[in-house]
């Protein structure tokens, strides 16, 4: 099956200079990361709509930080997947590349990606609910729940973008940008429900790219999406990867 689309795709990319790529929380799970959906993406008896919001923050900031904290541990002791090192390898492959994720752990870079848009923040920067200053720790776990600014002494947040918060705006015109300048956009690992992530390959479409969608199961974009690899980011990226390397040096 995956052999049927890969012919089309190869003879795509043969035409194609200009590669993006837009990630969601499947590209790390292979990496020991749960998703947001589905059985793996409960935490306790919480959904992550229940718990990546304003309203539940300022309900109780402590179980909030404790499922950050959580993730935090997680995350601090995952490694980069095949995946994430694929996407890297794409830098040195198309002429022009650039990647967009959804994801806040940071794996991507430690997978060698250069300036990747991150739409929704990153688990390792805190901000200040005072004066907004955003500063890094590493710390696993926190020593206090809540942490406090070392300069103010106000409670910190996670410098993430919760429902019902605008992304930033400079953040989220580049990834608009990105996403109407490329000839391909890949969309790997995401539902594709979560606005406007959701809206960019639509955009991408919409100024005359390919979508390959890269995910084990169907998604709104799978419709409208030109080509579809269903199976996992870990495999099917390399795969991908291994047919251009042998189509570039045969
Ligand atoms: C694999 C795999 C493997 C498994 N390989 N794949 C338009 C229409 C409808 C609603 C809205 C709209 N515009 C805005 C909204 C509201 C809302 C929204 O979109 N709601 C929808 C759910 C309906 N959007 C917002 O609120 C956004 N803000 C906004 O628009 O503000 C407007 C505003 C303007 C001005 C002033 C004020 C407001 C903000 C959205 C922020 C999302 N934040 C989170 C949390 C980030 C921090 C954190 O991580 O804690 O972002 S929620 C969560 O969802 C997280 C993710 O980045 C995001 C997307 O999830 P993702 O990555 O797709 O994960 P899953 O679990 O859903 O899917 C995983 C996929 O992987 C699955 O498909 C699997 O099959 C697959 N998979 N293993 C490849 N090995």
């Amino acid at each position: 099956m995956i052999e049927n689309e890969l012919g089309p795709l190869l003879a795509l990319l043969d035409r194609t200079t200009r590669v993006a790529v837009l990630t969601g929380s499947g590209i790390s799970a292979e990496s020991g990361i749960p998703t947001f959906r589905g059985e793996q993406g409960l935490w306790r008896q919480f959904r992550a709509e229940e718990l990546a919001t304003p309203q539940a923050f300022e309900r109780d900031a402590r179980l909030v930080w404790e499922w950050y904290d959580w993730r935090r541990g997680i995350i601090g002791r995952a490694e980069p997947n095949e995946g994430h090192r694929t996407i890297s390898a794409w830098q040195e492959v198309f002429p022009s590349f650039s990647l967009i994720t959804q994801n806040i752990d940071g794996l991507h870079e430690r997978a060698g990606s250069r300036d990747p848009v991150e739409l929704h923040g990153n688990i390792w920067k805190l901000r200040c609910l005072r004066e907004g200053t955003v500063t890094e720790s590493r710390e696993v776990p926190l020593r206090s729940l809540p942490p406090l600014c070392p300069g103010c002494g106000a409670m910190l947040r996670p410098h993430v973008v919760w429902f019902g918060e605008a992304l930033e705006g400079r953040v989220l015109e580049e990834a608009f940008r990105r996403s109407a300048s490329c000839d391909v956009m890949f969309v790997v690992g995401t539902s594709a429900i979560v606005h406007p992530a959701a809206s960019l390959p639509l955009a991408a479409a919409d100024s005359g790219a390919k979508i390959v969608e890269v995910n084990p199961d169907p998604t709104p974009l799978s419709r409208t999406a030109d080509l579809v690899f269903r199976g996992k980011a870990g495999q099917i990226l390399p795969l991908i990867q291994q047919k251009l390397i042998q189509k570039l040096r045969p």
